[in-house]
């Protein structure tokens, strides 16, 4: 895929493997490369302190060195090829194969040298946002150090002082390199492991992409027009659930590097924010939540005690924001009926469909041509029909009785009988209404001003 002849590999399946060793001492460690786009299992640390490792909604944890009592990581920012969903890939930029880059996961006090290598056509840095450092490894290109040419590696060295959820991405040519979706998650466990202990922990970064019909690779210059929004540059079907054991306490990290804010929203529990990229939140200043706000380049991590089993989505509440590739500028047409039109339409088109009439529920399961390399716009196949999501859209699968470290997809919930919505097959039932006044001309239906009647009469 890149070529990578000056760096080691390790593959997919060789990620259990924490201590990247054949390294010398005091050479560049190991570069780890991840081309799965799937979720990986949680990498238990096998030195330094112990915590509760998190899992990457369809990603990774980078692997590390001990090296003197500093922990070494080895980034490459380089161009990749992510599968955003079954039947779509893209040519995005990176880390170590993947967008978004691994993360990197640390324990409050670590001491942490980062090599940092720059196989992009461009100059770069990074800036490890939320992390507070001392200002010259900030990673703000130009202004805390000179831009990492291409083809060089450049080396942070900083203590990871504050647990919590924290991002890193470019801070040179940030529109584009973090438009083609360079970005990555660090998580800073407590030094103590029995500080706000969870029994999931998953994190995940929202990225937006405009990628044309078609297209592979996404325009760098939209601002607003957005048509694939992701969870760590996944689109739901492509999006893993989340496995949680009944009764589990759950935490989910979630940090925002689109242009606009996300609601996320969970159903069947309510859940508190419990830390932001500043801090954790007093117990005493918590309040529950069905949806969380994530703002433009903040991280919020929320909890819940997974009490309720079933497949629950977690999804963003901006509908636009659960679909995949759309038009714009589809007129609305409901209500409206065309069937002479189509006719005459077909005589020229034959392959012509119309669309809309209805509402938009036929788009997720028409057999219409789609471009190549385009998702169909609603999309997902559930127990008992289409789910008609895309984009930022998955599930809790919450299931008793499951492994603790088990997080392979149990299927869908079998729902104990007399549990799920049913059909009415019972009398027809009658529909009382107000009865119709009687209109003469059609303009006075519409728009009816009803003035109160006054005393004047009196
Ligand atoms: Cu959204």
């Amino acid at each position: 895929m890149t070529n990578r002849r000056n760096f080691l590999r390790t593959t997919g399946g060789m990620l259990g493997a924490a201590v990247v060793s054949k390294a010398a001492m005091g050479a560049v460690p190991e570069a780890a490369l991840q081309t799965s786009p799937q979720t990986q299992p949680p990498l238990e640390p096998s030195n330094g302190r112990p915590y509760q490792p998190v899992v990457t909604l369809n990603g990774w944890t980078l692997p590390w060195r001990m090296n003197n009592g500093w922990k070494e990581f080895h980034l490459v920012a380089e161009p990749v090829v992510r599968e955003l969903a079954p039947g779509m890939k893209t040519h995005l930029w990176g880390y170590n194969g993947q967008s978004p880059g691994p993360t990197l996961e640390c324990v409050e006090g670590d001491k942490v040298r980062i090599f940092v290598t720059n196989k992009l056509p461009e100059a770069t840095s990074i800036h490890w946002h939320g992390i507070i450092l001392p200002n010259g490894m900030d990673g703000v290109s130009g202004l805390t150090q000179p831009h990492i040419p291409v083809g060089k590696t450049f080396v942070y060295e900083f203590v990871m002082g504050k647990s919590g959820s924290f991002m890193y991405h470019p801070h040179a040519d940030e529109m584009v390199q973090m438009a083609m979706g360079m970005m990555g998650s660090i998580v800073v466990h407590p030094k103590n492991p029995k500080f706000m202990p969870v029994d999931r922990d998953f994190v995940f970064l929202l990225s937006a992409f405009m990628i044309e019909p078609g297209a592979y690779t996404p325009k760098v210059a939209e601002m607003l027009d957005f048509n694939l929004w992701t969870f760590n540059s996944r689109v739901f079907p492509g999006i893993d659930a989340m496995p949680v054991r009944l009764g589990d306490r759950v935490r989910v990290r979630i940090g925002n590097l689109t242009m606009t804010n996300h609601p996320l929203h969970i159903h069947g529990h309510h859940m508190e924010v419990t830390c932001t990229d500043g801090g954790w939140v007093p117990k005493s200043a918590r309040w529950p939540e069905t949806t969380i706000d994530i703002g433009v380049g903040q991280v919020r991590s929320f909890e819940f005690v997974a009490d309720n089993p079933g497949d629950w989505p977690l999804h963003c509440h901006k509908s636009h924001h659960t679909m995949n590739a759309m038009g714009h500028n589809v007129p609305t047409m409901i209500g409206v009926d065309h069937r002479g039109i189509a006719e005459k339409i077909m005589k020229l088109v034959p392959d012509y469909m119309v669309m809309g009439e209805r509402g938009m529920s036929d788009m997720s399961e028409m057999e219409m041509p789609l471009p190549e390399n385009t998702l169909p716009m609603m999309t997902g196949k559930g127990p008992f029909g289409p789910i008609e999501m895309g984009g930022m859209f998955t599930v809790f699968k919450i299931r008793d009785g499951l492994a603790r470290n088990d997080y392979k997809d149990p299927g869908w919930y079998k729902h104990p009988q007399g549990t799920v919505s049913y059909e009415w097959t019972g009398a027809p039932l009658a529909t009382e209404r107000a009865p119709a006044q009687a209109v003469s001309a059609p303009k006075a239906r519409e728009f009816r001003a009803v003035k109160p009647s006054g005393h004047s009469g009196h």
